[in-house]
């Protein structure tokens, strides 16, 4: 397994990369963000191992959950505007849709997978912002060449997951018993369907 310190990009392989941006977000913003998330409602993903909920103006569907559309929360629509920004760039469609995750500890978790969802634009980079604790996320190679990296997703970091990521790596929070206190994560999609 290959370590990664938390470096501004990372090359996973010819056409796939991660951009780690650490200290994304004030404390001031975080605290506010997860006191109104927190107070959101939240479901269980039996699929894997932790809470989610959905906002975003499309319905998003993978296996085991069905997401309708739902009006995205004032704390997470101020935070479209620089995360769209810093992950997609100023000249394209900002992000439409927010997959929330809680981790109330780390026995909490979710498997491999892709955000390679047809509802999804797969063009467009996912940006993953957490806050509260630290967690290990697991990047591995689906040709098992490239290998496996671990990179910590402190809290207040915005990781941009890019390139050609979503077709050729899976990625996973693992457990980490180590972990006794809560992590959120907002992952910022967009969806294929465009701009209404
Ligand atoms: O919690 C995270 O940082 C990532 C969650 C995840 O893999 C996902 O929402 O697709």
């Amino acid at each position: 397994m290959r370590e990664s310190s938390p470096a501004d990009l990372v090359q996973l392989d010819d056409v796939s990369w991660l951009r780690y941006l650490p200290s994304f977000v004030s404390t001031d913003v975080a605290d506010a963000v997860v006191e109104q998330l927190l107070n959101e409602s939240w479901e269980w993903d039996g699929g894997h191992g932790r809470k989610v909920s959905w906002y975003g103006s499309f319905r998003y569907t993978y296996t085991g959950s069905d997401h309708p559309p739902a009006q995205i929360p004032s704390c997470i629509a101020d935070l479209l505007g620089p995360v769209s920004a810093a992950a997609l760039g100023y000249d394209s469609s900002p992000y439409d849709g927010v997959l929330l995750n809680l981790y109330e500890d780390g026995n909490e978790w979710v498997g491999f997978h892709q955000d390679d969802e047809d509802s999804l634009d797969t063009s467009a980079p996912v940006g993953i912002l957490s806050l509260l604790s630290t967690r290990t996320i697991l990047f591995q190679a689906i040709e098992r060449a490239h290998g496996v990296l671990a990179l910590s997703l402190e809290p207040r970091s915005l990781l941009v997951v890019g390139g050609a990521t979503q077709q050729y790596w899976k990625h996973a929070i693992p457990r980490e018993p180590t972990c006794r206190t809560r992590r959120v994560s907002l992952t910022f999609r967009r969806g294929s369907a465009g701009p209404d």
